[in-house]
């Protein structure tokens, strides 16, 4: 007779990792870095935020009293999940930027709940976050499959395991606005291009409102928003050898009206040179010089039904909280 597995083995069965990241992760820091502090309006892409302590500062921001997205968009899902789990009859959920993935356990269970669920596919840049969402799934949900993809889904989504059936993608938490309009609609594309006829895209984003509601969510009183902000510059202390010293650096949060979206900077308390050691890189900052760190667009339903539909997508759902503070769309691809 064969043994029989120990849950262990059972575990680890239901487990695939594959990274996609091994020394091109430090390559695209690299250029990043090159490229955008060498500008005259200095500026660097949000994903170098998560490292370990990144990710888990952006944890302690989703529970801050000011920080609104993370509750209305898991209040959403607590009312809709099932409505989402009988309209796509997904087998399985790819989830895009996933972190701890914290609110997709309310997917997971409208799935589960009707039957369908058999494989969860996580991908993300940290990779602990990956492996250590597959191991904690896999022991909450008997007998679901994760196959983690430690990426950058603006570089690897080929990577992503053929569909086994209907399946959702879901992009939450408003990570989209973090990308400019341009790259905004070239990753919508993408994402659209994973998409078979049965499948859908779950996609979460944060709505105009007032101004002052919008700066507080970015610059909370605790300090956790400026703790986040500044991590990026330990960052590149650790990965590139630099000698920042993030405490010359104010963390800002503005709204921009005129683009409607939230703009985070590190701002130079006084003039001074720091030396980015691994490329050689002298980086001078004047006194009150600004070093954009992220944009996080808000939208209205318009500039979303716009953005979906120059991807090839149209709408199928449109689900707010009560109080309009953040929107799930679901979509699918235009029928030819
Ligand atoms: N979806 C979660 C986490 C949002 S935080 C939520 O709604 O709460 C943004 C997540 O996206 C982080 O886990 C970060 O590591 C990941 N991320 C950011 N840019 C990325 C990129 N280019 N490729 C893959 N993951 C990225
Ligand atoms: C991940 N992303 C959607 C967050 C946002 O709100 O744009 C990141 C964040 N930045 C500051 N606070 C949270």
């Amino acid at each position: 007779m064969e043994p029989s597995s120990t849950p262990q083995q059972l575990a680890e069965e239901s487990i695939r990792i594959d990274s996609h990241l091994d020394g091109t992760g430090e390559r695209s820091l690299a250029d990043d870095v090159l490229d955008g502090l060498t500008r005259p309006f200095k500026e660097l892409p949000p994903k170098h935020f998560y490292d370990a302590r990144g990710a888990d500062l952006f944890d302690q921001i989703c529970d801050l009293p000011e920080y609104y997205p993370t509750r209305a968009e898991r209040a959403i899902l607590v009312q809709r999940a099932e409505e989402i789990a009988a309209l796509t009859g997904a087998v399985e959920l790819v989830e895009l930027g996933s972190g701890t993935a914290a609110k997709t356990r309310v997917l997971l269970d409208a799935l589960q709940a009707a039957g369908t669920l058999e494989r969860y596919i996580p991908v993300d840049v940290t990779e602990s976050m990956v492996r250590d969402c597959a191991e904690t799934l896999t022991s909450e949900y008997p007998g679901l499959r994760v196959h983690g993809v430690i990426g950058d889904f603006e570089r690897h989504l080929d990577h992503i395991p053929p569909a086994a059936g209907p399946r959702i993608v879901a992009f939450l938490g408003g990570t989209i606005g973090n990308f400019p309009p341009g790259s905004r609609r070239r990753v919508l594309r993408q994402i659209a291009g994973l998409l078979g006829p049965s499948d859908h895209l779950l996609m979460g984003t944060d709505l105009v409102k007032d101004p002052r509601v919008l700066e507080a969510a970015y610059d909370d009183a605790q300090g956790v928003t400026a703790a986040f902000n500044r991590n990026v510059l330990h960052v590149l202390n650790r990965e590139l050898q630099a000698d920042f010293d993030p405490e010359d650096f104010d963390h800002v949060a503005l709204f921009d009206p005129h683009n409607e979206w939230i703009e985070m900077r590190l701002r130079a308390r006084r003039e001074h040179t720091t030396l980015v050691r691994d490329l050689d890189l002298p980086v001078h900052f004047d006194a009150g010089e600004g070093l954009r760190t992220e944009i996080s667009a808000k939208f209205t339903p318009e500039r979303l039904q716009s953005d979906l539909s120059a991807a090839g997508l149209e709408l199928v759902r449109w689900l707010t909280d009560p109080d309009e503070l953040f929107a799930l769309s679901l979509s699918r691809v235009q029928p030819q």
